[in-house]
């Protein structure tokens, strides 16, 4: 064992003491690909836990993001014992003081059930499971249609905002820390020529109205069981009132690629259309009613905002020296950017057909 791993151990056995388990004989493994949080799997001869060590730098607010977790798993819980919500509701374990999360020296923790037999999948198989995919978001933020939206504290303010992000990407631009910016001038130009784009999403997210939205649902953050069916809804850290053409927007930035997001090889980048077919006309049937028409319009913006936005923010992080995302090679983050930017641009350039596999 290295050092770092056995200081990393005796970290997680101080935690564990704070919860009323059994912990003396534990295994531990690394779980999941999230750039931000630490997650592992705790198994003990009796249980499994999800144990996951908060990045505290992007979500300074810990008990409020644990707090709104909580809230939404009571309401779905609730929904669920009335036979209204079909999946499993992952819950947060309180310490011994009764707390969803833990304060370590400087770290935050939480401690999740695990559901037992469950799998994330990082890439979507087939039509089929990408309409399963987006009934699983789509019903999540139906069942908690009747929440009280005002009562989830913003975790990360402007997390959605283009107009946010580019003022983000500006000043990154502008004090150039690591002196990258010459390296990566067309894809910078690129970004800031899009203003037409931008006010488009501008003018249509101001009429549309708010809903308790995920705000990161990437197919990993949903669990699978056996014949690849989604059972439960996971990672609620970004949930927050937010606008429906953003959770559809990133479903199809995450499933409609066939390249993974750091794929540097992006002029071999296509568009899966039959798997958007299926996430759009999956999540306007889920909605039934419930959606409006500009709500269905501006599913498609969402699918050009999402890849967008998520691009410029792996761009600024590039310009910001990598503080944000967790990063495993030297232009990791830039490599996500041109691959985000390449789909935003093949989603633009589909955009007439993807008007037509809408309807
Ligand atoms: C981050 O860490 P993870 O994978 O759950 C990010 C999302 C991005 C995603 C891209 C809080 O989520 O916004 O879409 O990476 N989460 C935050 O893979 O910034
Ligand atoms: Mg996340």
């Amino acid at each position: 064992m290295d050092n770092k791993s056995v200081s990393l151990h005796s970290d997680i056995d101080t935690v564990l003491n704070n919860y009323d388990y059994d912990f003396a004989e534990v295994e531990i493994v690394v779980l999941g690909n999230g750039h931000i949080n630490n997650t592992y799997k705790l198994t003990t001869p009796d249980c499994e836990f999800v144990l996951q060590q908060i990045n505290h730098d992007v979500f300074p607010k810990t008990a409020e993001l644990s707090s709104n977790a909580q809230k939404i798993n009571l309401h779905l819980q609730q929904q669920k014992n009335s036979g209204n919500y079909p999946l499993a509701v992952p819950q947060q374990i309180l310490n011994k003081s009764g707390e969803t999360f833990s304060k370590v020296g400087d770290n935050f923790w939480r401690l999740m059930e695990f559901i037992s037999n469950s799998y994330t999948l990082e890439e979507v198989e087939s039509p089929k499971q990408a309409a399963l995919v987006a009934n699983a978001f789509a019903e999540f933020s139906c069942t908690l249609s009747d929440f009280p939206v005002e009562e989830l504290a913003v975790i990360i303010e402007g997390f959605h905002d283009i107009s946010f992000r580019m003022r983000q990407l500006n000043e990154a631009i502008e004090i150039d820390l690591r002196g990258r910016l010459s390296g990566c001038r067309n894809l910078v130009n690129f970004c800031l020529a899009q203003q037409g784009f931008i006010d488009q999403v501008v003018n249509i997210s101001q009429k549309l109205p708010l809903h308790v939205t995920h705000n990161d649902t990437k197919i990993n953050n949903l669990l699978f069981t056996e014949g690849g069916i989604p059972c439960a809804v996971i990672d609620l850290d970004t949930c927050m009132a937010g606008l429906l053409m953003h959770d559809f927007g990133d479903m199809v930035r995450a499933c409609c690629s066939n390249l993974a997001e750091d794929d540097s090889n992006i002029d071999d980048m296509e568009i899966k259309l039959d798997i958007f077919e299926a996430l759009i006309q999956s999540y306007q049937n889920a909605f039934g009613n419930n959606i409006s028409a500009l709500e269905k319009d501006s599913l498609i913006v969402g699918a050009k905002l999402l890849p967008f936005s998520l691009g410029t923010r792996f761009l600024t992080d590039y310009l910001n020296g990598d503080s944000y995302f967790q990063v495993s090679r030297e232009k990791h983050n830039l490599d996500r950017a041109h691959n985000q930017i390449q789909l935003f641009t093949l989603l633009c350039e589909a955009e007439p057909e993807l008007v037509k596999l809408a309807k």
